[in-house]
């Protein structure tokens, strides 16, 4: 069966998530800056909204010339730890709607790919429906929105997502991959960067059609074998990289809704025994030990908040998981008014648990 690949993109993300946080940016400019030890006018422009994009600001720009492009607009520093936070709670949606686990793959703190040919079979009308359905799930659990990009490959599902934005989809089928490639720029195949498109430009190679066209053994006696190679399938719209996490994530977690909104103790800490089971099923399975907890909770009005334990040592224990968790989510409920919409439990800073004490032992 062909694969069916979608590729996520959050909008705007650092400064999507301050949107979200204060209403009063709402319309407004809005520049997240990385600001240098050198002070406010030091330091570059992480990325901006679209208001601000409109008066020409850019990512890396330095902050000063943001702010002589856009002086009314509002200039924030960047929260990187909670920016992660808001991603991972992302990549678990998105995670739970590909084909596995491992049919999962996150590129960057808010991108990833994830394949679902069996869970579409191999339908590209499913697909969509799927991609539009992550879209609203997205929305709804984190307030802020994403491109999608659904193709037959990583490649053409990376360029389809940066296709219509902010907030699009874009659905290309195999056989369209030809059209949609053919008057692209070189520049905008996914993996090449300035100095192969200037080489490029310099055997008069400027859209992805020339390229494709080229003679492959030209290509390879400049660029060498591997990387000709692979210039002419991906101009042709190949790619048969897999989707695999990378690295082994550093957490495991899972997350799910209350059947109803709310603050019910027997609902919520059956659930998260439900959850618990879950990852500590995996841990085993993995055969690691974590060195920390976390719990979840997003809160009826989408409010969503963490709170986390770390031990000394790495352990393995249903038990120690349970104690914590439970000790977290009771002091949510204590601290709280509002009803749970949905919780999470998630153990990280693993290591591998060979020759692995639990902590009775010590
Ligand atoms: P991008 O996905 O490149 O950009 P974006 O999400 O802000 O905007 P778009 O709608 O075009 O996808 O990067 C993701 C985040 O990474 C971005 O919100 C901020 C951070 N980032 C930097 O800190 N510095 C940079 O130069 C870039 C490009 C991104
Ligand atoms: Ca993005």
């Amino acid at each position: 069966m062909e694969r069916v690949i979608i590729h996520v993109d959050m909008d705007y993300f650092y400064a999507a998530i301050e949107e979200r946080e204060d209403p009063a940016l709402k319309g407004k400019a809005v520049v997240v800056c990385m600001y240098s030890n050198r002070g406010e006018s030091g330091g570059a422009v992480s990325t901006s909204n679209y208001i601000a994009r409109d008066a020409g600001i850019r990512s890396a720009m330095p902050c000063k010339l943001a702010i002589s492009k856009k002086p009314d607009a509002v200039f924030l520093p960047v929260r990187k730890a909670f920016y992660e936070e808001v991603s991972e709670n992302v990549m678990e949606i998105l995670r739970s709607n590909a084909d596995s686990e491992e049919a999962f793959e996150k590129i960057s703190i808010d991108e990833a790919f994830l394949e679902i040919t069996e869970s579409c079979n191999g339908d590209y009308d499913i697909a969509k429906e799927i991609g539009l359905r992550i879209k609203e799930e997205v929305k709804l659990k984190e307030r802020i929105t994403c491109s999608v990009g659904i193709g037959p490959n990583k490649l053409i599902a990376k360029m389809a997502s940066s296709f219509r934005k902010p907030d699009g989809i874009t659905v290309i089928r195999q056989e369209e991959t030809e059209d949609f490639l053919k008057s692209m720029p070189v520049k905008k195949l996914w993996g090449i960067g300035k100095v192969t498109e200037d080489k490029l430009a310099e055997m008069e190679i400027t859209t992805v059609e020339e390229l494709a066209a080229f003679d492959v053994m030209e290509l390879i006696s400049v660029f060498g074998k591997k990387k000709g190679m692979w210039l002419k399938k991906a101009a042709s719209g190949q790619d048969d990289s897999p989707v695999k996490e990378r690295t082994a994530s550093d957490q495991i977690g899972r997350m799910a809704s209350l059947k109803n909104d709310s603050r019910n103790e027997n609902m919520i800490f059956s659930l998260l025994d439900e959850l618990m089971e879950d990852v500590i099923g995996k841990v085993k399975k993995r055969k690691v030990s974590f060195r920390s907890v976390t719990v979840t909770v997003i809160f009826s009005n989408f409010k969503t908040s963490t709170k986390s334990k770390t031990f000394n040592h790495a352990v393995n224990d249903r038990e120690i998981l349970d104690e914590n968790a439970v000790e977290l989510m009771k002091q949510f409920l204590e601290e709280s008014t509002i009803n749970f919409r949905r919780i999470g439990v998630r153990v990280g800073n693993l290591q591998e648990s060979t020759g692995q004490k639990s902590l009775f032992d010590f």
